[in-house]
């Protein structure tokens, strides 16, 4: 699936509690996340030609340009921290045909001020968005892309960057036993999605366990979130092989992977992968 040459495997760290055992060799082809669960799905052997697609996307960052538009109604840019809410924000309500509305069940404090907020998915017709209401004034909605069929909920708050406002974290449902997992942060008066200059999309992740394979994600916190995928070694075999894909973020959320290492695990540590170890979320999953 990810291109990994395993030799001589040793033991190196700790992840999640679980030991891993990582090999000395490179992992060739981390390059591409496996993202979205489309992604991930035919991936039967090593394709050691993907790497070379990292360089393929310069910045063609101009999705962030749909978010200029509203950026207007933000008066006072904000010089304070660019990624928490002001307190000026405008109310946006709920619409009144809002259907299906979830509220987070962990606390989620966007705007940085000590106080929980409300975190908020709802549908609307065909659509699924995320609302916020922040405690320290001002509310945001952002429709959540690719949501449409398969429907959408709120997680709630973790600092992944650990500035003292929380990110907005929704699960897609999509794949097989599993979610993708989506974060968004609050710019100036907007909610806007942590962006993969990987793929040049949303930062998005899969967090899903099916027998013989998996994925998953930890937060290391400042920004570290190390993404998993495992797959049963063999069929008689109680190893998995894992990839461990360390991920940061800046402070405009931005999210860079990097190269990562790969090791095998146990079956019965899989659990300790196969989840979104960030804080509370794992058990909102
Ligand atoms: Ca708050």
């Amino acid at each position: 699936m990810y291109g990994v040459v395993i030799s001589e495997a040793r033991p190196i760290g700790h992840y999640g509690g679980a030991m891993v055992r990582l090999t000395r060799t490179f992992v060739a082809a981390l390059a591409i996340v496996c993202l979205l669960a489309a992604a991930c799905g035919n991936d039967d052997d090593a394709a050691p030609e993907e790497p070379e697609t990292t360089e393929a996307p310069e910045t063609t960052d101009e999705p962030d340009t749909t978010d200029e538009p509203e950026a207007t109604e933000a008066p006072e840019p904000t010089e304070a921290t660019d990624e928490q809410a002001s307190g000026e924000c405008p109310d946006v309500p709920l619409p009144d045909d809002a259907e299906d509305a979830l509220e987070a069940p962990v606390d989620y404090d966007g705007d940085g001020d000590g106080t929980p907020d409300t975190l908020t998915v709802y549908r609307q017709g065909t659509d699924w968005w995320l609302h916020a209401d922040w405690s320290g004034g001002g509310s945001a909605a952002v429709m959540i892309d690719d949501a449409g069929s398969m429907g959408a909920r709120p997680l709630g708050g973790h600092d992944l960057l650990g500035d003292g406002s929380d990110e907005a974290w929704i699960a897609i449902f999509g794949p097989a036993a599993g979610s993708i997992v989506g974060v968004y942060h609050a710019v100036d008066c907007d909610l806007v999605p942590l962006t993969d200059l990987g793929s040049g999309g949303d930062f998005r992740f899969t967090v899903t366990a099916t027998l013989g394979n998996f994925t998953g994600a930890s937060c290391n916190g400042l920004g570290d979130i190390d993404l998993f995928t495992g797959e049963l070694a063999g069929a008689d075999s109680d190893e998995y092989l894992v990839s461990q894909q360390p991920h940061t973020v800046d402070a405009s959320g931005d999210v860079t992977g990097e190269m990562g290492d790969a090791g095998s695990i146990t079956g019965d540590e899989v659990g300790d992968y196969a989840t979104l170890d960030c804080g509370a979320l794992a058990d909102a999953l």
